[in-house]
């Protein structure tokens, strides 16, 4: 199935959403538009059982651009930076966080300002080797947002965060790999295809388990250990009473591959 909105398409295969951001000629800056069709495309991906996976990336040479700079300008007096936020990027990021399916952000060129911000926030981030990514924040002075600064020093550290958000430069996907600012690097050329593969064979795993798996991931990044183990207990039981656990045990006692994707 294949539907599309101006700045927003949206393909379904095998299980797999590809939502792309679709304002190449801005290198995929966001706009209001933008940033509520994709929180709602996420939010209907949710509950749609003809999607296991999904994947967030950009048409074009670019991933995103970060806020349009173009849609700032235009707007009469002062910017309410606080309201806007609360009405676009942190539904939208608190949205990919919170699903119940797996995101993967699938970055195939410059990730900048929030839209860097974007990059991170997936379960599981590919890059293509054209990708970057930026803390472009600085260079309008503005600080780090839609949360680039609770992503970025969780993977690399509160210093080399400021570092990077100070001064802006790019980061490179060969550097971004050994950062840990991403899981793996794919040729431009054949970009597509890896991710799409990626996801199916994500697709193929249990996914109950794996979206109790964010949730307690998601819980551990911010609490006690005493906390966490407890949490694992609880979400355990969900786990354990799931159908997708008994097809676990029967095919390894039954020494077959067990099939997920039924559930
Ligand atoms: C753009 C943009 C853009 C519009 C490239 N807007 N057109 C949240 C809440 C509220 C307000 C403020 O902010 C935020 C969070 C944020 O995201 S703040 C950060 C906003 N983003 C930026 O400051 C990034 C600005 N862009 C750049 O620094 C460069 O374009 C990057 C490094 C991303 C890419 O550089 P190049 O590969 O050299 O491409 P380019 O600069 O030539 O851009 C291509 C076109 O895209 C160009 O248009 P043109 O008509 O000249 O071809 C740019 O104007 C346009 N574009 N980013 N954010």
């Amino acid at each position: 199935m294949t539907s599309s909105n101006p700045v927003l398409l949206s393909e379904t295969k095998n299980a797999v959403l590809t939502l792309s951001l679709n304002r190449p000629e801005r290198l995929n800056a966001a706009n209001d538009e933008l940033l509520f069709s994709l929180t709602e495309a996420l939010k209907a991906a949710e509950t749609d059982p003809a999607v296991r996976v999904v994947v967030i990336t950009g048409a074009g040479r670019g991933f995103c651009a970060g806020q349009d700079l173009g849609d700032v300008q235009n707007r009469e007096g002062s910017t309410n930076f606080t309201e806007h936020l609360r009405h676009t990027y942190i539904p939208l990021i608190q949205t990919i966080r919170s699903l119940k399916k797996p995101v993967i952000t699938a970055v195939n060129g410059v990730a900048a300002g929030a839209g860097a911000s974007l990059a991170l926030s997936g379960d599981v981030r590919l890059w293509s080797e054209n990708a970057t990514l930026i803390e472009v924040f600085s260079n309008i002075a503005l600080i780090p947002d839609a949360g680039s600064t609770w992503f970025l020093p969780r993977l690399v550290g509160a210093a080399r965060a400021f570092e990077m958000m100070a001064f802006a430069e790019k980061v490179s996907a060969a550097d971004g790999l050994n950062m840990g600012l991403c899981e793996q690097v794919y040729s431009a050329e054949t970009f597509a295809d890896d991710v799409q593969a990626y996801a199916e064979r994500l697709a193929a795993r249990p996914l109950n388990a794996l979206a109790l798996t964010k949730q307690a991931l998601n819980f551990a990044l911010s609490s006690s250990l005493d906390a966490a183990l407890d949490n694992e207990s609880v979400l355990q039981q969900l786990a354990g009473d799931h159908a997708e656990h008994e097809e676990g045990v029967r095919a390894f006692a039954e020494k077959r591959k067990p099939e997920f994707g039924k559930f």
